[in-house]
């Protein structure tokens, strides 16, 4: 039941943020692998690749959920037996999970210096590893303000505001759509991301990508917290990042929505901020700009574009 129960806390957003994903369905494929009691390698694999399979249909956009799975089952590769296919997933699982939690300590290090003392931040949505640059650098005894927009319909503002709040940071919660109303008192905007491309366009949060207008129009420097599990391999190909579309009901109460016959609501979870609105992509191996993205797939995640090829002909 664990494979199936974290698949519902990820569909149903009780878990949620792409690191957090990530990380949720290594444990789970562990997990799995742990009670699994098949005895030769083939049917351990197929058990296992099932299970991958249930996870990877819950979100599609969160890179980091295929990237983790990925990883994870590489463990199976050249395992002779089922007992030898089981701790090679147990140890990538746990490496993965391990070097997750190590990326968000170190990208919060690495962002704060970008973090300037007296600054006023707008942050959008709730990214752990946004929000931990942005405490790391209160840590550090910088003056430091905070905007955070509401973040409709989920109102993933709301969990902003009380991390913001229990660290002891002036915060300041807007509507979403007041996020030009207030540009001109920002100096920098620190966001997370779900899935960066190969051309360093920035998946986030649907409004990240008005918010990273309006930054750019009032010339304030925006950057990006993102491990490089949240970089997307499959984008050297071509291969877009699929945009979730959730239910209307999100937005519109169904017993309204039933008694407005010519209205569709819609409801895309995230959006894609271009290249050229980001300043830097600050990852656990360092700070980029966007336009290094192939670096980070090629020399950390292992892509490239040879590897493609040789695996996919
Ligand atoms: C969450 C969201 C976050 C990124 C990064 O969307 O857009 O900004 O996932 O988060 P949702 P983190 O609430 O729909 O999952 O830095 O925590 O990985």
């Amino acid at each position: 039941m664990i494979v199936p129960d974290t698949a519902e806390k990820i569909k149903s957003m009780e878990i949620r943020g792409a690191g957090r994903i990530g990380r949720a369905a290594a444990e789970a494929l562990r997990d799995h692998a742990v009670s699994l009691s098949a005895r030769d390698p083939g049917s351990f694999r197929q058990e296992m690749e099932r299970a991958a399979a249930i996870l990877l249909a819950t979100r599609p956009t969160a890179v980091s959920l295929p990237n983790a799975v990925h990883i994870v089952m590489a463990g199976l590769e050249g395992a002779t037996s089922a007992e030898a296919a089981q701790a090679g997933v147990i140890r990538r699982a746990e490496e993965f999970i391990r070097s997750s939690q190590n990326a968000v300590e170190q990208i919060a290090k690495f962002g704060a210096s970008h973090i300037r003392d007296g600054d006023t931040i707008l942050t959008h949505c709730n990214s752990e590893v946004a929000l931990g640059c942005i405490i790391e650098a209160h840590r550090q005894g910088k003056e430091i303000e905070v905007f955070a927009t509401e973040v409709r319909p989920r109102n993933q503002g709301l969990i902003t505001i009380r991390t913001l709040n229990d660290a002891g940071i002036k915060t300041n919660f807007i509507v979403d759509s007041a996020v030009r109303s207030f540009i001109h008192d920002i100096d920098l905007v620190v966001v997370g991301a779900d899935a960066v491309t190969v051309n360093g366009a920035v998946v986030n949060k649907i409004g990240t990508a008005q918010v990273a207008h309006s930054a750019r129009e009032a010339r304030v420097n925006m950057i990006v917290a993102a491990e490089t599990y949240k970089f997307a391999p499959r984008t050297i190909l071509g291969e877009l990042i699929r945009i979730e579309e959730r239910a209307g009901s999100e937005v519109l109460p169904d017993e309204i929505a039933r008694t407005l016959p010519h209205v569709t609501v819609r409801n895309p979870a995230f959006d894609v901020t271009p290249a050229n609105y980001i300043d830097l992509i600050v990852t656990e191996k360092g700070a980029i700009p966007p336009q290094m993205a192939y670096v980070i797939i090629r020399d950390y995640l292992g892509w490239g574009i040879d590897t493609f090829h040789e695996t996919f002909g």
